[in-house]
């Protein structure tokens, strides 16, 4: 059996050469020790009944000596294949010969001048390698899959490498699927499947008129249209499993996006979903409570822990100039969000920017450019699907092309693979930058486009990377008047020293509460220690509201792998400032999420080593016994911060001059108690961070159970929220990952335990205060936009905002883009579709507040 560098390099020759030149380039080959001796070497899945030999063409005679041991045994001498190698084909065989012709090969090797021989035999694997292209009646259409000039998102590399999205199971959150499709239905998985708008198992769309109901059928063929089957096209992972949850064909709630979002978690690995707030520009909505605890879940739990992958369209507001940073679904750190190119590699008019965008994929563009084509509606084809709906879905099957070449990838695995291999040439924007890694980087295209090729060679020895760091730090020290221009600067240590200490950063959010007469005059950009520049929020001009932001986590990809330790930098500006307007940024905390050092390991290079600079005494062997002020001792040398696991305290000086003993002390590192993980003083009650096993209350560690029971995951968020979300009623979802079924009395005990931390905290916060100290950093991850007041968790259908007053509308995305000024264009291009324009509103539902 090969391996499958072995596998690669087969492929690329056969495909990269003319096949006989290199049928016998791989293989084992012996010196020649006779010069005048022949070998015949093989080695290939060639048909018929062949031979190599070889030779050495150096020597006079070397290619007339091959011919005559072809002729003498019957052979053709097809020629020297490369350097000294002959490749010889028998007459007496006329189709492949599977079995081996032993008496031609004896008489062969008999030869004096042959050395060794070998027949060539058909390898198994050739059916893996050898891809050709689909033989669908629309693969030719499917530009984006496979275009001339490779400028697609090179799904044909993956499946030339034998990735076609095998063992991988995908669900479309949308208005259903038609399972019994001819393109869908061998691929089709029910327990990938499920209709949370009646309740039932069946997500089949509801047929109406104008087919409204037929954008999810349309995305799950893009995923995986079944291949080489003579109807419609292929998906990109054209052997994944396919489901549909219908879930936009009637009211939207909360609880009906925590179900969607949590369906079957252990069984699904991709969730791909092309919906949110409405694209108005000025609209400003995300997760609430269940929805954002089912994403919690999904990321920790889901896949056996390895985390649900959620892809996610970046939305469709582009006309109405909207960000995507103001939508709390595709501005999340779970959600890998994608958006659009057009064929030409343009920003499409529907497309917004934002610094939340992870990458793109191709979807539809001008009127002459090519849309894309996948399964419809009553059994038919479609080459009219549109927006950024339809660029999430090829996403999706490109994860899943890269799931099935690494299914050990986690959540955060899959979003660093997106950033390392996705292509910003042929994608045209002015709007490129270089972040402080070296990578281009656009609001409009995230990190470019995705390559599928690349994808599943990155992820076959992939090294799954660290735990999460998430390093909270509150950059305001009071509020601030915004005036026309605010610009707040901080110099941060990226939590240096303790648990949370950020060496590579994957997310940054920056949680903003601020008020404005007018918050859609406003940009907002951040600044990293190493120059990238993201703009947090564009202006909007429809968003006239003077609600501000409250607790408004703005997401930034652009600083993915940079070191955070430096100045960190807020602008607001007021895009159209006059003199009546007015605002105030009252909160400002900065979340750096990503990886630490690979080990708390004080010795390890990611710690400034202890120097002998500041030393002020050294002993007779010259070891460092005392620091200068302000220094502590440490590895028998000086450092100004104390590693994680030690604190500055006073020791002994460890001095014995001949008769003379110093019984004074000096400042050293001491280490913390046994208890905590990292510490202020070297006491039990000294903690800052505890050991997995155990909790934070006040600065003790306590053992779990006293606290709270266990949570997978190290981030802040999770420690403060209770992880349950298995009361909701219909939502039940059949995952095996713990906390499936809570009976009663374990909510009960996880309300009174979330209660006696949440007054300890608060006890604490309110010492703090009173002794003048600002509340440690990493105390202020209370998630205010979802930590909404607890209550008995039963899944009402019509849920209740607490927070926001405003009428909140949810729509699918529309796949046809026909305003009225867009009917002529349409006409063109999809003259089969009657109903093209009058689908604008695949659903809207009100969401009522009190
Ligand atoms: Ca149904
Ligand atoms: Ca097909
Ligand atoms: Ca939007
Ligand atoms: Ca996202």
């Amino acid at each position: 059996m090969k391996t499958r560098e072995e596998h690669r390099h087969f492929a690329k020759h056969h495909l990269t050469q003319p096949a006989k030149a290199i049928r016998c380039e791989i293989g084992q080959r012996r010196r020649l020790t006779d010069r005048r001796s022949v070998e015949v070497f093989s080695f290939s899945w060639m048909p018929g009944w062949s031979y190599c030999t070889y030779g050495r063409p150096a020597i006079s005679g070397g290619p007339d000596e091959a011919d005559r041991v072809a002729r003498e045994h019957g052979f053709v001498n097809l020629g020297n294949v490369f350097g000294d190698y002959y490749h010889f084909k028998h007459h007496a065989v006329e189709k492949r010969a599977l079995s081996s012709h032993a008496t031609t090969h004896i008489r062969l090797q008999k030869d004096p001048q042959v050395l060794w021989a070998e027949q060539q035999v058909v390898k198994t694997r050739k059916k893996r390698d050898m891809f050709e292209d689909p033989s669908d009646p629309d693969f030719p259409k499917q530009w984006y899959l496979s275009d001339p000039a490779h400028q697609d998102l090179h799904t044909k590399d993956a499946w030339a490498q034998g990735y076609t999205g095998r063992g991988v199971v995908v669900t479309i959150l949308d208005d259903g699927i038609e399972k019994d499709h001819p393109d869908l239905i061998n691929n089709y998985d029910p327990e990938a499947s499920y209709d949370v708008n009646d309740g039932d198992s069946d997500p089949q769309p509801r047929y109406t008129q104008r087919n409204e109901n037929r954008h999810g059928t349309r995305c799950a063929g893009e995923v995986a249209a079944v291949a080489n089957n003579d109807v419609c096209g292929v998906g990109v992972a054209y052997n994944a499993k396919i489901g549909g949850v219908r879930m936009l064909d009637g009211d939207v709630t909360d609880v009906v996006e925590a179900h969607s979002l949590s369906l079957n978690r252990q069984h699904i690995h991709i969730y791909s979903a092309s919906w949110g707030p409405e694209d108005d520009g000025k609209s400003l909505d995300g997760p609430a409570k269940l929805a954002m605890e089912a994403f919690l879940q999904g990321i920790t739990q889901g896949r056996g822990g390895l985390g649900s992958i959620f892809v996610w369209a970046s939305g469709n507001g582009g006309r109405e100039q909207d960000s995507c940073n103001c939508d709390g679904y595709t501005n999340s750190i779970y959600t890998l969000s994608i958006s659009s190119s057009t064929q030409s590699g343009n920003v499409p008019w529907y497309s917004e920017p934002c610094s939340s965008t992870l990458a793109t994929t191709f979807s539809s563009g001008n009127p002459g450019e090519k849309q894309i084509v996948t399964t419809d509606l009553r059994q038919k084809c479609t080459e009219t699907h549109t927006g950024t709906s339809a660029s999430a879905p090829l996403a999706a099957g490109i994860i899943a092309l890269t799931l099935e070449a690494n299914m050990n990838l986690t959540w955060r695995d899959m979003q660093h693979l997106v950033v390392r291999t996705s292509m910003p040439r042929h994608l045209s924007t002015g709007d490129w930058r270089t972040n402080g890694v070296g990578r281009k980087v656009s609001h409009s295209y995230g990190y470019g486009l995705l390559d599928a090729g690349a994808m599943v060679a990155l992820a076959q020895n992939w090294t799954s990377v660290g735990p999460q760091h998430e390093c909270v730090i509150n950059m305001l020290t009071e509020p601030r008047d915004i005036g026309n221009r605010l610009v707040i600067s901080r110099n941060l240590d990226a939590c240096w020293g303790r648990v949370d200490y950020v060496t590579s950063l994957e997310h940054v959010q920056a949680r903003i509460t601020l008020s404005h007469n007018q918050r859609g005059k406003l940009a907002i950009h951040l600044l990293s220690p190493l120059g990238t520049r993201a703009t947090l929020l564009f202006p909007r001009p429809n968003d006239i509201s003077s609600e501000g932001f409250n607790d408004w986590a703005f997401m930034s990809t652009h600083s993915w792998d940079e070191d955070p330790q430096g100045e960190w930098t807020l602008e607001i500006e007021n895009m159209a400032a006059n003199s009546r307007d007015y605002g105030v940024l009252s909160q400002f905390t900065l979340i750096l999420w990503g990886t630490g050092p690979s080990v708390v390991n004080p010795a390890s290079s990611d710690f400034p080593r202890p120097s002998n600079n500041s030393c002020k005494t050294f002993d007779a062997q010259q070891i460092c016994i005392e620091c200068s002020p302000g220094f502590s001792l440490f590895l028998q040398g000086c450092v100004k911060l104390c590693p994680p696991g030690f604190t500055s305290g006073p020791q002994l000086l460890n001095l014995s001059l001949e008769n003379w003993v110093d019984l004074s002390s000096v400042q050293a590192c001491l280490p913390c108690h046994a208890a905590c993980l990292t510490c202020s003083g070297p006491g039990p009650v000294d903690c800052l961070s505890c050991p997995s096993h155990s909790h934070l209350v006040l600065s003790s560690c306590l053992h779990q159970n006293q606290v709270q029971r266990k949570s997978p995951s190290s981030g802040g968020i999770q420690r403060e929220k209770d992880p349950e979300l298995s009361g909701e009623g219909p939502a039940s979802d059949s995952d095996s990952g713990g906390g499936g079924s809570s009976p009663l009395p374990t909510v009960l005990a996880v309300l009174s335990g979330a209660f006696i931390l949440a007054a300890f905290v608060g006890l604490f916060l309110l010492l703090h205060k009173r002794r003048g100290r600002p509340a440690p950093s990493w105390r202020t991850t209370l998630p205010s936009v979802y930590s909404h007041s607890r209550g008995i968790r039963l899944g009402f259908h019509c849920s209740q905002h607490s927070q926001s007053k405003a009428k909140i509308c949810y729509k699918g995305l529309p796949t046809v883009w026909g305003d009225e000024d867009m009917i002529t264009y349409e006409s063109e291009s999809d003259s089969e579709e009657v109903d093209g324009h009058s689908e604008r509103t695949a659903f809207i539902k009100t969401q009522s507040s009190i």
